[in-house]
C-alpha cells in the first residue's frame, strides 16, 4: 500500500473512547467551539498525548455531522460520527441496557437484542478502521471501556504492528453472568485482540483469566494469558483514581471557602450527609433513602439535627430503566420530606442536576458523612474526591463493599448496602464517632489516595502497555 508522506506518520499515541474529551458549544458568532470536558482521564494521559504524537478518537455526542479532524490542547482529535440509529442500538441498547447491567450484576435484566449486537459490531468496527487510519507505523493504541471491547481484535486484523492496550472502567463480571450473554465467545476473542488488558480490580481480571480458560481453552497463569496465535496477552489490575493534589488545592480556595459559608448558612445548623452520583440504580441511592427515612422514623437519627444533600445528575435519560429510578427516587425524597421536613428545611436536599467541581468540594468539606453506596461499581472516584478534600484530615466516608475502591480505601466504614439493619449500624457508629477516630481512618486513606493518584494509574498501566 502506497502511503503519502504525511499519511505515514500518523499519531504515535491514541487514546480511543466512546466520548471525546472535548464538548463543543455555539459561541456568540454562532460558530461551533469546544472546551475540553473535564475528567481525570484525559488529565491523566494528556502529557503522554503531548509528549508523544496524540490522537483521541471518540463520539462527540449527538447526531449532527461530525466536524474534520482538528487540533485541540496539543492533541489530534477525530470525532466519529454516530447516526440516531447508531445512538439508539450501540450506545443506549448494547452498551447500556444490554452490557452495562450485565456486568453489573445483572441487577436490572440485560436486553439480548441482535440487532443491538450487530450495530455494536457496526460501531467497533468504525472506530478500529478510524485507528487503522491514524495510528503511526508501530505507534500505542490505548482503547477505554466496555462500548468499544470488539476493538482490539479488529485494530490487530488491520494493524498489526500497533501495541493495543485496553482498560475497562466497570466491573468484570464472573462467568454465572457473562455466560449469559449470548456473544460472549465474540467479547472474548475482541478483547483478546489486545496486548494488555487492564481491569479496576484483582477479582476482575481473575474472571476474565477464567473464562479465557472455560470457553476458548487457552491456559492462562497469573497475570499473563497466551492468545491463539502465540501472543502474550498480559491481564492486570490497574485501580483507577483522581487528581488528587488537584482535589485539594480546589478544597483550600477561596472560591471554595466562599461557598462554604453560604452553603451552611442555607443548611441550617445540622450536621450534613452528603451523596453525589450520577442517577444510575447501580449506585444504591435508594438503598441509601430508605436506611436514612427508617433512621429518622427509629430515632437513630434526629430531623432537628441532620440534613442528607444528594447531588444526581440524570443520566442516560432515554433508556427505560433510568427513567424509572427517577421517578422512584424522586417519589422516596417526596415521602421523606413530607414526613419529616420542616418549613424552609427538607430532609433530603435534593439537587437532581450537574454541580460545577468547586460547588461539589464545598460539598465535599461541610459533609460530616458522605455515603457512597454502590450496589455494584467498577472503582468509584467520588469517595476518593471525598478524601482528597477532606483538608483537615476528619470526616466520616461511609462506602459499600461492593465499590472496587473499597480493595483500597480499608479505613472507610464499609458496609453491605443490601443490608438495611447493617447499613443503619454503621452510620449510626460514623455519627458517633470521635474527631480521633475520624482522623486516624482518614489519614491512612489520604496517604494512599495522593500515592496512588490517576498519575500513578497512567504511569503504571502505560509503563506495561511498553511506552514510557
Ligand atoms: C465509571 C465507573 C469508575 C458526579 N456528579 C457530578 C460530577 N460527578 C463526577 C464525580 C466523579 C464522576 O462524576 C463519577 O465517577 P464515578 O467513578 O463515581 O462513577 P461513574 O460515572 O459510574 O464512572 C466507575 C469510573 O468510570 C472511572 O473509571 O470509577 O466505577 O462506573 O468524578 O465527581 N461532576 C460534576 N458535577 C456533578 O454534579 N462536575
Amino acid at each position: 500500500r502506497k502511503k503519502d508522506k504525511k499519511e505515514q506518520k500518523g499519531s504515535t499515541f491514541l487514546v480511543l473512547a466512546n466520548r471525546l474529551p472535548v464538548d463543543s458549544y455555539t459561541d456568540e458568532n454562532g460558530n461551533i467551539q469546544w472546551k475540553r470536558s473535564p475528567g481525570g482521564l484525559v488529565t491523566a494521559l494528556e502529557p503522554m498525548l503531548k509528549k508523544r504524537e496524540g490522537a483521541w478518537i471518540g463520539w462527540a455526542g449527538g447526531t449532527s455531522e461530525p466536524p474534520a479532524p482538528f487540533r485541540e490542547d496539543g492533541m489530534k482529535i477525530v470525532p466519529i460520527e454516530l447516526t440516531q440509529e447508531d445512538v439508539e442500538e450501540y450506545y443506549e441498547g448494547f452498551s447500556n441496557a444490554t452490557l452495562w447491567p450485565l456486568y453489573h450484576d445483572a441487577m436490572v435484566t440485560p436486553k439480548f437484542d441482535r440487532s443491538w449486537w450487530g450495530k455494536y459490531v457496526e460501531v467497533n468496527q468504525r472506530f478500529a478502521d478510524a485507528a487503522a487510519k491514524e495510528a503511526a507505523e508501530g505507534g500505542t493504541v490505548f482503547i477505554q471501556d466496555y462500548q468499544l471491547q470488539l476493538v482490539p481484535q479488529m485494530l490487530r486484523e488491520l494493524r498489526p504492528d500497533v501495541r493495543i492496550g485496553f482498560f475497562l472502567h466497570i466491573p468484570f463480571p464472573p462467568k454465572e453472568l457473562f455466560s449469559q450473554l449470548p456473544w460472549r465467545r465474540r467479547v472474548m476473542e475482541g478483547l483478546l485482540g489486545a496486548d494488555l488488558i487492564g481491569f479496576q480490580v484483582h477479582g476482575a481480571a481473575r474472571n476474565f483469566l477464567d473464562l479465557t480458560r472455560d470457553f476458548l481453552g487457552l491456559s492462562p497463569t497469573e497475570n499473563t494469558v497466551v492468545a491463539k496465535d502465540g501472543r502474550q496477552v498480559k491481564v492486570d489490575d490497574y485501580p483507577i483514581s483522581i487528581s488528587s493534589k488537584e482535589y485539594d488545592t480546589l478544597a483550600r480556595s477561596a472560591e471554595v471557602e466562599k461557598l462554604i459559608h453560604q452553603y451552611l448558612s442555607e443548611l441550617g445548623n445540622r450536621r450534613i450527609i452528603l451523596g453525589v452520583d450520577r442517577l444510575d440504580y447501580t449506585k444504591g441511592i435508594d438503598r441509601r433513602l430508605k436506611a436514612y427515612r427508617e433512621m429518622l422514623a427509629d430515632g437513630m437519627l434526629d430531623p432537628e439535627e441532620v440534613v442528607l444533600v444528594q447531588v444526581a445528575p440524570p443520566s442516560r435519560e432515554r433508556v427505560e430503566s433510568y427513567a424509572k429510578l427517577r421517578e422512584e427516587v424522586e417519589r422516596e425524597v417526596g415521602g421523606i420530606n413530607g414526613e419529616f421536613g420542616r418549613f424552609g428545611l427538607p430532609a433530603v436536599d435534593y439537587i437532581p442536576r450537574s454541580l460545577n467541581r468547586t460547588e461539589l468540594a464545598a460539598l465535599f468539606r461541610i459533609a460530616d458523612l458522605m455515603m457512597v453506596t454502590p450496589i455494584r461499581d467498577g472503582m468509584n472516584l467520588v469517595c476518593k474526591e471525598y478524601v482528597a478534600s477532606r483538608i483537615f484530615g476528619n470526616g466520616n466516608l461511609i462506602l459499600s463493599e461492593f465499590a472496587g475502591a473499597a480493595q483500597e480505601l480499608k479505613e472507610a466504614w464499609l458496609c453491605n448496602p443490601h443490608d438495611i439493619d447493617g447499613m443503619k449500624e454503621v452510620v449510626k457508629a460514623a455519627w458517633d464517632a470521635s474527631e480521633e477516630e475520624q482522623k486516624r481512618r482518614m489519614s491512612t486513606m489520604r496517604d494512599h489516595v495522593f500515592e496512588y493518584d490517576v498519575d500513578r494509574w497512567a504511569s503504571d498501566i502505560l509503563h506495561d502497555l511498553g511506552i514510557d
